[in-house]
Formats: C-alpha cells, structure tokens, sequence
C-alpha cells in the first residue's frame, strides 16, 4: 500500500535530483552540477536580496565584452556561479556572459560538462530592487565535433576547444533552467522531461518544489516587447505590434507588461501565456539578446512547456552559434503567439 502522505511529504530539489538519478534520467555528474548551480542560485538570492544593506548596488566601475557596465552583482554573481561550478569537480568548460572567453576548468576529476550561463540577467534592475534572474544551461562536451577537426589536425589551443565545446545548437542541451529573484525566489529547471518549478522556502534554505510538467497556455493575451524601440521595427513588425493593440475577436486589445529583466518576463509568460519579444531593430540588426545564455536554454524549457522560441523565421534550438556572445532576436511564448508574429515576419 503507498505510504500515506504526511503533510510533511515535501519533495526538495535535493529529493528530487536524486529521484531522476535514481531513475536514469541524469547521471550522478550531472545531479552533482544542478545541485551546485542552486547553492549558488541561494548565495546569489541573498546578495541580491541584501544588496542595498551590503553596498552592493550600483556599478563596478568596468565594462564587460558586451559592452555594457558591470554592476557590483554582476561581477559577484560570476565569481559565485564560477566558484559553484569548479568546486563541484563535474564541470570541463563554462561559459559565462561576462567573460570573454570560455573557461576551461582545472578543478574537474569526474564528469566534464559543459555550462553556459548569465549569472545575473536583468542586473540593471537591481538599484530599483526589481526582478532579476540566472540563466543556465549544460551540455556534453561536443565530441564529435572536436574529433572532425582533431582528424585535420586543425586545432591547437585549449581556448579553442572551448569555444568548439560550448557553440553547440540548443537542441543539444541536456538541462536547461533560471533563478528568479523576485517576491519569491523561484527555481525552474528541465532536464528533459518537462519543465519543474522549485520555490526557496527561507525558513530552511532549500528549494521546494511548488510546480510540476508545467504546461504554457497555447495562447494568451500578455505581450511584452520594449515599445520604445517601435520606431527603429521593421514594417512587418509594426504591422504586427499594432494588430495587437485592435479589439480582434474577443472584443480586447492584449495588454503590455514588460519588466526589463527576461526572467521576470519569461516566466510570468509561461504560467499566464502570451509572448516576450525582443526583435531586430536598426540599430541593432541580430538584436539585444545573447544565443548562448539566454535565447537557448529559455527556448529549451518553453519548448519542454509546450511552447515555442523562434528568431522570427526559425526555431532557436536549430540555430548552432558561430562565437560564444552571438545575439539573435527571440520571440518566445504560447505557440499560438510566437505563430502569429512569424506570419507578419514572413
Ligand atoms: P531593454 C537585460 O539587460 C536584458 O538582457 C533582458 O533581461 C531584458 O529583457 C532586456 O535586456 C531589456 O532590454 O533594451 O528593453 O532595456
């Protein structure tokens, strides 16, 4: 007879690792890596949380390879993900948005994945005590590839094994999830087998799971692009933009929420539906958002969900990046929306 349920029947991301190692779903290496990504999701959760307290707002006074002024949390978030991921010993390359190069990792003794992440996205927000996030994804390092070019002797450095580990299409990931650090601190990770949401319970410091095979609406009526950007749109876009904003069928326009931080617009996204776009523009032609960290494992778990990522022609797990910070537009959300902003696209 099951055991009857207590109601202290709560099933921790600890639990839950070792129910999918258990079931030959990750091995011991990858439970190992996703256990450490979260303690360094916690210690993050707390910087961010503390960070007026602990003057850790503001800027680091230094600009990273994208350009783009470090935030104090910027610079500790990598160190904190980076320090994660090397001391648990399974991890062979990291790539991590505000580094220029990937890593390879000399700590490694069992296991040797490789893992993408953005350590703080959306750390604009930060002064303003608004939601941030962290982006990660794992990979097996990219034998195959590396063995065509070791069979022509083209490759040398270390460097370049790297790179060639971590410029893999999304379609070869094997885990893919964020950190929300918002009113709750919320956890969200795929391993291919739908899409779990953990939430921090701060009485005990670990990650309860809240949600399971989350399943995206198939449409919604939330959308969330910058409007600001509208004038420097293709036509077809505006085209797009302004038939969201007539009556339609239902007899209401959709309404606009944007949060500036893909995490926080994300994941509203795939509990409530709708779509998040951050498109192409003059300015800049492949867009704002990175490949790698942000674009594919998000893809990853909508995807797992139900839904759909899309550059605006085609599927994002598709595309293999090229260098390690290649941006790409992303429309991504209820299949029915990413759908209808392809029409207009095409
Ligand atoms: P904009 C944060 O910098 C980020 O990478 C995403 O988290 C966010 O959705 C987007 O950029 C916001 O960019 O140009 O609208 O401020």
């Amino acid at each position: 007879a099951s055991a009857k349920k207590s109601s202290y029947d709560i099933l921790t991301l600890t639990t839950w690792l070792l129910k999918q190692e258990q079931a030959g779903v990750i091995d011991n290496e990858m439970t190992i890596v996703l256990a450490s990504i979260s303690t360094a999701c916690k210690q993050i959760a707390s910087l961010v949380q503390r960070a007026p307290i602990s003057n850790l707002t503001g800027v680091q006074g230094a600009v990273n390879v994208q350009g783009e002024d470090q935030k104090k949390l910027d610079v500790v978030s990598n160190e904190v993900f980076s320090n994660c991921l090397k001391s648990s010993g399974r991890t062979g390359v990291i790539a991590s948005e505000e580094e220029d190069v990937p890593v390879a990792v000399e700590e490694s003794y069992s296991g040797n994945y490789v893992v993408v992440f953005d350590p703080l996205d959306g750390s604009s927000n930060i002064d303003a005590a608004v939601s941030t996030g962290s982006i990660f994804g794992i990979y097996s390092p990219n034998d195959e590839c590396l063995a065509d070019i070791d069979d022509n002797g083209a490759l040398d450095s270390i460097e370049q094994r790297c790179i060639v580990n971590v410029c893999q299409p999304g379609s070869n990931l094997l885990a893919a999830g964020y950190c929300m650090y918002s009113s709750s601190v919320i956890f969200v990770l795929t391993v291919g087998t739908g899409v779990y949401v953990f939430t921090l319970d701060p009485m005990y410091g670990e990650f309860v799971l809240t949600q399971e095979k989350v399943q995206i609406p198939k449409a919604g009526k939330i959308y969330a692009f910058n409007e600001g950007n509208y004038a420097l749109w293709d036509d077809k876009l505006k085209q797009y933009m302004d038939s969201l904003k007539e009556p339609g069928d239902s007899g209401k326009p959709y309404s606009a929420r944007y949060i500036g931080s893909l995490v926080g617009d994300f994941h509203r996204t795939l509990l409530y539906g709708g779509i998040y776009g951050y498109p192409r523009d003059k300015k800049s032609k492949n867009g704002k958002l990175r490949l790698l960290y942000e674009c594919a494992p998000m893809s990853f778990i909508v995807e797992q969900a139900g839904g759909k990522g899309s550059d605006g022609h085609q599927r994002i797990l598709d595309i293999t990046p090229t260098e390690i910070h290649q941006r790409v537009p992303l429309y991504i959300g209820s299949v029915e929306e990413v759908d209808k902003v392809e029409k207009f696209l095409a």
